[in-house]
């Protein structure tokens, strides 16, 4: 018996896991009370691990698609081989441009693709990049790029020690926090209260987090620019603007708030304009405030200005960089922001190149998957013919999914790197399985960038992969080594070496002899990075190492050319036009979509698991009792839900806690399809709700995908009347 301490990968949160396990057995989880971070708190989904780890669905063996749709267990020689022969055949034929990438969200809280999935893209030389976070948060990476010069400055709300907490668009509290790494969010929320602070919460559904606040108001979905604009208007127009230093643009966005009156924007948003000034003015008045706003105001038709409008308000209230406010992290493996000088830097550039079919603007080195469909289709030079997903299951998570579905049945070569059989997998010619997240070790680069302490926790791996599985970043570096032309059997241990030399050229770091793999690049990172440490410190500290509380950093974060705050950046003033557009456009009384998040979900993968999804159905439509009644709809009648993309049948539950005139849908189930192999979950399938998102409807700014306040429209399914 063995007790292990490791940093649970499974969401945002970062929580400390305690693994008691034996000969390759885990025997119990619990949290780790010592974990400098979390104390002992933890969700359902980190008990999961155990199940996750034990699932006999998950892949063990590198999979072929047969014939038939079915597939067999391949050796690893083999599986290689087959992509070592196919895949080059597809470059030569059609180009770079013909091999599209898709990386999935687990790829973020996951070392080898973090660390070896960019060589894999250099390698494949491909602009056909494409992932999940343009259905999920670049509208905020982008703005923040924009404003502070890099796009992981993003602000984080300094939830232990605010006075006033505005959140927009976000559930935390079934979510467990994102963009604001914060394990026990609802414990944190507790505290602001208990020390006699306020939170509102701004969401078309009374949601798990609404009910923790001290306020909650309904808004239509995708009008929060508007909302947030008539903020800014309010605090400029009654004087009540204290701005940080260090800002470009103060006046420009004074003038563009001025038609954003309370009064003009009550129609849209549907928040009432005495309710609006009264925010404003309590967000002012607080001695510390932050505004956070999540995936409810990037996956909208205004992510990126809205998103923009956050950090405004939080410089022009003066909470942006101070404690209590709005803050910017230091992480400990260093980033964009913690290199070189400091105050000033080159900016980022977005648009470098367009997608082929539909023009639209690469961000962040990748194009909008909202148009991977098109280019697969579409015939001419560049088309996509070969698809190479990592961690993603994109037939479920992404818009207009019946048309990805079919698109992806129709390449000519797809290799997954991933856990399961799952609907986005049954189409590849060939799944090479990933090692359980014990198996491997574990540090959440990513997301310790929006924490909302500075932290570092590094987790070894607690056992070894199956004898002769590849470690996922092995086989990451395989499938470089095999686009970049050097057949199947390269040797990667050399190949680790020129990865490791070339970060040591960047990095102006040594690489350490005795480490290999992500660990060394880590070690690498972490020396590199602004507190000095090494790997060596962090497997000194198996409850993490915590840096202390976040600290003013301006005007040194800033990254921007002229190394000032850009507070009215061209790109997002130009896109105020539309929003003045849509202030004045009718509700037009329609129907709309949003999705939502349950604890006991995570996307679209953890449904295999029957601790995750025992109980009630939780694939249901949400309907306020007005509309319910209007359409004739009952709780647990089946509703037929239609956009202009496709239709759903799923039941209904009729509930106070939605808007009238909104619908809600999870999204991530739907499971099912020829091929797919997930037992447990396909006793609890429920509907596919991005067969309702529509791939056309984008933010303008971003290219992100809307997946909130999508059109549809609702009918009764009634039972055929017996002959
Ligand atoms: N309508 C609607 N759609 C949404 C959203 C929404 O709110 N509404 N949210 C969006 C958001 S925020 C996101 S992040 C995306 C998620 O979109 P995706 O990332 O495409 O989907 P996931 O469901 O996270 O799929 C994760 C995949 O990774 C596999 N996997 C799990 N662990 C590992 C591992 O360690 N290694 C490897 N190689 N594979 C692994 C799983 O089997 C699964 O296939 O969905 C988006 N889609
Ligand atoms: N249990 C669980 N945890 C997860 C995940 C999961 O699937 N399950 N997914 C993880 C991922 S990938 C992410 S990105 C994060 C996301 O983390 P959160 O952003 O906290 O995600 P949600 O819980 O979906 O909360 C979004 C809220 O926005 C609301 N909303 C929808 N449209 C609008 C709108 O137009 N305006 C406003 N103001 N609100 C709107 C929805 O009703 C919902 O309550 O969660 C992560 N954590
Ligand atoms: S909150 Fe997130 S990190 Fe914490 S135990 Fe749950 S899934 Fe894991
Ligand atoms: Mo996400």
């Amino acid at each position: 018996m063995a007790v292990a301490h490791r940093t649970c990968p499974l969401c945002e949160a970062t929580c400390g896991l305690e693994i008691t396990h034996s000969e390759g057995s885990v025997t119990k989880v619990r949290g780790d009370e010592q974990d400098v971070f979390s104390k002992g708190f933890l969700c359902p989904k980190g008990v999961s691990i155990k199940e996750l780890h034990e699932d006999p669905d998950r892949l063990r063996a590198p999979m072929l698609r047969q014939a038939d749709g079915s597939f067999r267990e391949a050796s690893w020689e083999e599986a290689l081989g087959l992509i070592a022969q196919r895949l080059p055949a597809v470059l030569e034929a059609g180009g770079r441009d013909a091999c599209a990438v898709y990386l999935g969200n687990p790829s973020a809280h996951s070392l080898g693709p973090v660390l070896y999935g960019r060589p894999l893209i250099k390698a494949l030389g491909t602009k056909n990049v494409f992932s999940a976070s343009t259905v999920d948060q670049y509208p905020k990476q982008m703005a923040s790029a924009l404003m502070f010069g890099t796009s992981t400055s993003v602000p984080v709300p300094d939830i232990d020690r605010t006075d006033f907490l505005l959140i927009l668009g976000a559930n935390p509290l079934a979510s467990n926090g994102s963009l604001m790494t914060a394990p026990d969010v609802r414990g944190r929320l507790r505290a602001i209260r208990a020390r006699g602070g306020k939170i509102v919460v701004v969401d078309p559904r009374r949601t798990r987090t609404a009910k923790e606040a001290d306020e909650h108001l309904f808004i239509r979905p995708g009008t929060d620019a508007l909302l947030l604009f008539a903020l800014v208007n309010v605090i400029f127009a009654d004087g009540l603007d204290s701005p940080v230093d260090h800002l470009a643009g103060l006046d420009e966005v004074r003038a563009l708030a001025g038609e954003f009156t309370p009064e003009a924007v009550a129609p849209m948003t549907g928040v009432d304009a005495e309710a609006i000034r009264q925010l404003a003015r309590e967000l002012a008045a607080a001695p510390t405030a932050a505004v956070y706003g999540r995936i409810g105001t990037t996956t909208q038709s205004f992510g990126t200005t809205a998103s923009w409008l956050v950090d405004v308000l939080n410089a022009i209230t003066g909470n942006l960089d101070r404690p209590g406010g709005a803050m910017f992290t230091r992480p400990a493996t260093g980033g964009a922001n913690t290199r070189g000088e400091g105050g000033r830097g080159r900016g980022v550039s977005f648009g470098r190149w367009h997608s082929r079919v539909r023009g639209l603007g690469e961000i962040l080195g990748e194009l909008p998957v909202a148009t991977l469909a098109d280019e697969i289709e579409t015939p001419g030079e560049g088309q996509v013919r070969a698809l190479i997903t990592i961690a993603g299951n994109p037939v479920v998570s992404t818009p207009n999914a019946g048309r990805l579905d079919a698109a992806l049945e129709s390449l000519d070569f797809m290799v997954s790197v991933d856990i399961y059989v799952n609907e986005t997998t049954r189409h590849a010619d060939v799944i090479l399985p990933a090692p359980s997240p014990l198996e491997k070790a574990h540090y959440d680069i990513a997301l310790y960038m929006f924490a909302v302490r500075n932290v570092a926790n590094y987790s070894p791996a607690l056992m070894d992969p199956p004898a002769g599985m590849l470690h996922e970043w092995e086989t990451l570096l395989a499938l470089t080594a095999i686009a970049a032309g050097m057949g199947p059997d390269s040797d990667l241990a050399a190949l680790d070496d020129l990865v490791a030399s070339e970060a040591g050229r960047l990095s102006g770091v040594e690489p350490d002899a005795s480490l290999r793999g992500p660990e060394r690049l880590l070690d690498m990172m972490l020396r590199a990075g602004p507190y000095g440490l090494s790997l060596a410190d962090l497997e000194a500290a198996p409850h993490g190492i915590d840096l202390g509380a976040l600290e003013p950093r301006l005007p040194e974060v800033l990254r921007t050319p002229s190394g000032r705050i850009e507070l009215a950046p061209p790109e997002l003033v130009g896109d105020v036009p539309r929003l003045r557009a849509a202030m004045a456009g009718e509700a037009n009384g329609g129907m709309v979509l949003i999705g939502r998040r349950d604890l006991r979900s995570n996307n679209s993968w953890m449904h295999n698991l029957p601790l995750l999804v025992s109980g009630p159905e939780r694939c249901t439509a949400w309907l306020h009792p007005d509309d319910a009644a209007r359409l004739g709809l009952a709780h647990g009648d089946a509703v037929r839900v239609s956009s202009r993309a496709g239709q759903v049948e799923l039941p209904v539950q009729v509930t106070e806690d939605i808007m009238p005139g909104v619908v809600s849908i999870p999204h991530g189930w739907g499971h099912g399809g020829r091929g797919v192999r997930l037992q447990v979950a396909a006793d609890h399938a429920g509907v596919n709700s991005n067969l309702l998102a529509d791939e056309l409807l984008l933010d303008p700014v971003s290219g992100n995908a809307v997946l909130n306040g999508i059109p549809v429209e609702l009918a009764p399914v009634r039972e055929p009347v017996p002959a």
